[in-house]
């Protein structure tokens, strides 16, 4: 029986699932440190995994991979030309989530537009006395512009959101979409800058790699209106975390809504204490379908590509099909 890894924790029918096929070493606990992992990988012929690092390290210790599963739709945890110098198949989990993210993308933008989280710690803190006027003044949703960084599947669930909010609709993404999912999505494309200058809601939904590191930083957040909200459903590093909390308290952007952080589980003292920002724990993606929906394809994904299962040396999401066709 080829033996797995099953890096984190994870739904337990999950992993009784690859039981019927793989003899299954499970991590349910927290995450492993590199070397631990790479001990641990030592003798798997494959693994899964949830934003565990994977590069020529852990292969140089792990001889027999064959496969990693990524249960995520970002895959920059992995060495992609490591995985295809060792001839290892690597798989992640797109599509499921692009509604639940999505519909969290929207929630955090609107939370960090209204101000709901900064009016409950007021509130809670007993500052409420008597109505006013000028209580938590904001800028409108409705009727506004939203700026899209990142026009992929997820970027396009929130575009159709935007309708319904009679949204204006700007995007930038590393090339055009088809003419004709602009034109359903009712989505201008322009220069990032320009969409910096024009949007009232920046959501950034691009991959990190080298070239999506900092997408925006001092320059950028110089650009955006004083009324202008920020909202990051993508990476941590995407977005310059030191620039960002400078921007917020220094009121040169209205608000932020952060689900992604560089260094996360750590978050940078001074976003902890900005005005106007809504920080979640990333967990747009979390839930409880969309969650079994991603485990359930990351297991499908391993079992295929070791050859197992009824779509045996198929897996339906490789990322580096190359290899595939070499094993
Ligand atoms: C994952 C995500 O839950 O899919 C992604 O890329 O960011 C999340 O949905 C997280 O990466 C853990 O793997």
């Amino acid at each position: 029986m080829q033996k797995i890894l099953v890096a984190r924790p994870i739904f337990p029918d999950v992993v009784e699932r690859l039981r019927q096929y793989f003899d299954v070493d499970w991590n349910d606990g927290p995450a492993l440190p590199l070397d631990e992992l790479a001990r641990r990988l030592a003798d798997k012929d494959g693994a899964l995994t949830a934003g565990d690092r994977i590069d020529s390290a852990i292969f140089a210790a792990a001889p027999r991979l064959r496969a990693v599963a990524n249960m995520a739709v970002g895959y920059n945890n992995f060495d992609i030309d490591a995985f295809n110098a060792a001839g290892v198949v690597a798989t992640n989990t797109p599509d499921v989530l692009n509604e639940a993210t999505a519909d969290f993308g929207w929630a955090l933008m609107m939370a960090a537009a209204r101000r709901v989280t900064e009016s409950e710690h007021w509130l809670r803190a007993g500052k409420w006395g008597a109505w006013r006027y000028d209580g938590f003044l904001s800028a409108d949703v409705y009727g506004s512009t939203l700026g899209i960084i990142g026009m992929g599947r997820i970027g396009q669930a929130l575009a159709r959101r935007a309708r319904g909010f009679s949204m204006r609709v700007v995007y930038h993404n590393r090339s055009r979409v088809a003419p004709q999912i602009e034109a359903e999505l009712g989505a201008q494309y322009l220069s990032k800058d320009d969409l910096l200058r024009q949007a009232d809601h920046v959501v950034l939904v691009v991959p990190y790699s080298v070239q999506s590191h900092h997408t925006i930083g001092a320059a950028e957040l110089a650009l955006m209106k004083p009324t202008a909200t920020l909202t990051n459903i993508a990476r941590g590093g995407i977005v310059d975390d030191a620039a960002l909390a400078d921007a917020l308290h220094e009121r040169r952007i209205a608000a932020a809504g952060l689900d992604v952080f560089e260094g996360e589980p750590s978050v940078h003292p001074r976003l902890l204490t900005a005005p106007s920002v809504v920080l979640t724990p990333h967990i747009a993606s979390a839930t409880e379908s969309t969650r079994r929906a991603m485990a359930n394809l990351a297991a499908d994904n391993l079992i295929a590509a070791l050859g197992m299962g009824p779509r045996a040396g198929q897996p339906p999401n490789p990322i580096n099909p190359e290899v595939l066709g070499r094993a």
